[in-house]
């Protein structure tokens, strides 16, 4: 599954547990609506064709009175509110009835959609949210305005970047601060709109071998210097480094090729010019969350990162977080 993990022409790679029903669905749909397509088509140049202006016929302008089409038209209707009543109706009753179990195993996380960005807050080891009030709200420091002093605080994690364990449930409360929102990460198949005055679950798995280092491995491609163009591989990093005739490092590992086309062009003919033939990128990171509602001007830069790691590395990101923020606050204390 990871071998195809590349952005292509049609879908972003699934990397969730429940997307490939999501994929299957679509294309069931996509399917039936060509068969409607030509279908109508068809009967469309038929009438065309059946029903032209020709000597010796004159247009009706009544109404056709034919039972049959009235009946068709009942059954049609009755069908539908069958597979919307029928089936559609329980079963989203049913899966929205059956989140998974809390426990060790369960990931929550709470998050807050305001313009024009994506705020996580994560329980910590003790899994429970500490308490949050709208009097303590510092747009640039504390967002959520979480009480850093509340017992159950302590441990909690404050992101702007949504960090994930794979195999893991994660069970994902949504909300927003002001407008409506749209929480969406298209590579997990999951999209749910954040309202304000409501909180609503969300719950997906990341698949086992999805971690954001596998994804980079795999994504890692080789391109030959005289195809590159920029705007395409803009946010890939050097897999290694690149040095030009001197002996100096131009591209270093990790580096992007220039934050624009003109230092990007003017990088990737140096490199050209010192000899190198091809390059090999990987992407800066693979994964995002965005904001799928339009919320407001900025709404397209309303995007998180989005880092998926083996469940012990992210419990140590946690951990890591939750020192940066001790430390951090002790510091303070010291002035
Ligand atoms: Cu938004």
């Amino acid at each position: 599954m990871l071998a195809e993990s590349t952005y292509g022409a049609w879908f972003p790679p699934m990397l969730s547990e429940h997307g490939g029903e999501i994929d299957h669905l679509i294309s069931v749909v996509h399917w039936f609506m060509l068969a409607l397509f030509v279908g109508w088509g068809i009967f469309f140049v038929y009438c065309l064709v059946r029903f032209r202006q020709r000597g010796g016929h004159k247009a009706v302008y009544n109404p056709v009175k034919g039972k049959i089409s009235k009946y068709v038209e009942i059954a049609v209707g009755v069908f539908e509110a069958f597979l919307l009543v029928g089936l559609s109706m329980p079963v989203w009753d049913w899966y929205k009835n059956e989140p998974p179990d809390a426990g060790a195993d369960r990931c929550e996380i709470r998050v807050v959609g305001e313009q024009f960005q994506w705020n996580f807050h994560y329980p910590g080891p003790d899994g429970k949210f500490g308490r949050t009030d709208a009097a303590l709200i510092d747009t640039a420091t504390n967002p959520l305005g979480i009480d850093w002093e509340n017992e159950d605080a302590k441990d909690d994690v404050f992101s702007q970047e949504m960090h994930l364990p794979v195999g893991k449930d994660i069970y994902v409360r949504i909300t927003s601060k002001d407008v409506i929102h749209s929480f969406a990460i298209p590579t997990m198949r999951v999209k749910q709109d954040s309202i304000p005055g409501m909180e609503i679950p969300v719950w997906f798995k990341v698949k086992k071998d999805a971690t954001t280092a596998k994804l980079k491995e795999s994504m890692t491609q080789t391109y030959p210097i005289d195809k590159i163009k920029w705007r395409r591989i803009r946010h890939h990093v050097a897999v290694e480094d690149y040095q030009d005739r001197s002996g100096q490092v131009v591209l270093a590992k990790g580096a992007p090729l220039g934050n624009n086309l003109e230092q990007g062009e003017k990088l990737i003919n140096t490199l050209r010019e010192s000899g190198h033939t091809e390059l090999v990128l990987q992407p800066a990171n693979p994964l995002e969350v965005i904001c799928a509602q339009l919320c407001g001007n900025n709404h397209y830069t309303m995007k998180a990162q989005l880092i998926t790691h083996e469940p012990a590395d992210f419990d140590a990101w946690v951990q890591e977080m939750i020192e940066d923020r001790t430390a951090g606050s002790e510091m303070f204390e010291d002035f």
